[in-house]
């Protein structure tokens, strides 16, 4: 038996190595997305009838996912930036630009909403919208008693109720918290002016006695789990999490809110662009497309997939509000320099 054992060893080492070298020569396509925010099917799959490897990371934060982009050795073929972002990464010339052409399922895209994004992408050439969606509140109705949300107002941030009780976060994401400050007191999410800004500042540092992180990940755990009873939060993230626990609930706030679009954007030092193409292709197909949006929860620009949504996805009115909701909102916008005022003001905050 220890002869046999000592014979096939050799044989046993060199299949390993010969595996391995296998193994290794699979071509890898990195992929640089937000956290859940992709069906992890629709990964096995494409690895599966490509015959590659994804290496697949994830961000919590446009602000992350640039500083690790710029910062990084490492590189990524795709990425998922919001608009603002789309702008911003074109600017400083890391983006590659897209032949729709080798895109076959391009077609599927809803044509208002490439419209709406050449407002951060002219003439649609770098980025391929991925899904759209709205931030608003998330709670838990174990802890936040009805009447204090009925009036489904942002200023419940500031409530008394959550003195001291260290139950409320916001998202760690500049845009988003000033922007909804900005909201309540009747501004443009876009405006920079310096009334605009002392009047969200004022908001900020009421709300800012009830906050206790700023923070776009652990909400997802911490509002079930009673760790936060409220949070400002991305809908299909929110919706997600409602989908199997009836203790959660979430809402547009009426005096509105950010819209934003998220897009698959190749990177000019991407080493593997055919792949890449490849990969954008298979999300943008109807039937993939559909899966990815029933699974994220978050609104699909994909025209031939919205056609196959479930009924209960497509009336959903958290992922696709009505139009005289969607007029209350504001795109986030790319706003060059004066970003850097809000920025400023986010950090004072969270100093705080
Ligand atoms: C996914 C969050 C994406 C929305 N978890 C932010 N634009």
């Amino acid at each position: 038996m220890r002869r046999f054992m000592l014979l096939c060893l050799p044989v046993l080492v060199i299949s390993l190595l010969l595996s391995g070298a296998c193994a290794k020569k699979l071509p890898v396509l990195y992929i640089f997305n937000w956290s859940d925010y992709i069906d992890p099917e629709l990964i096995k799959e494409f690895e599966a009838a490509h015959n590659c490897r994804i290496k697949y990371s994830t961000y919590d934060s446009n602000e992350n996912m640039l500083t690790k982009i710029k910062s990084s050795r490492e590189s990524f073929d795709l990425v998922f930036p919001s608009g603002d972002h789309v702008s911003i990464l074109r600017t400083a010339e890391l983006l590659e630009p897209l032949d729709n052409g080798k895109l076959s399922n391009f077609k599927n895209l809803d044509l208002a909403l490439l419209e709406k994004a050449q407002s951060f992408d002219e003439g649609n050439r770098y980025a391929i919208p991925y899904f759209w969606g709205l931030t608003g509140l998330m709670f838990n109705k174990r802890y936040v008693p009805e009447d204090l949300v009925a009036p489904r107002s942002w200023s419940i941030l500031g409530n008394k109720f959550f003195a001291e009780k260290n139950k409320v976060t916001m998202l760690d994401d500049a845009r988003e918290v000033i922007g909804a400050a900005l909201v309540l007191n009747g501004f443009d999410l876009n405006d920079t002016s310096e009334a605009a800004l002392k009047a969200a500042e004022k908001t900020l540092q009421e709300w800012d006695a009830n906050i206790t992180q700023f923070d776009s990940d652990s909400y997802k755990n911490e509002v079930p789990d009673g760790t936060t009873w409220i949070a400002q939060a991305y809908n299909g993230d929110a919706l997600q999490q409602m989908a199997d626990n009836p203790d959660l609930d979430f809402f547009l706030p009426v005096e509105g809110s950010s819209l934003w679009m998220d897009n698959i954007v190749m990177l000019k030092s991407s080493k593997n662009k055919e792949l890449a193409y490849k990969f954008i292709d298979f999300l943008l197909d109807a039937e993939n497309a559909k899966r990815n949006a029933e699974y994220t929860q978050y609104a699909t620009p994909n025209k031939a997939a919205s056609l196959l949504l479930h009924e209960d996805v497509k009336s959903n009115l958290l992922a696709y509000p009505p139009q005289e909701y969607l007029e209350k909102c504001y795109m986030i916008n790319a706003i060059g320099e004066e970003v850097k005022k809000i920025d400023a003001l986010f950090e004072a905050i969270k100093l705080n």
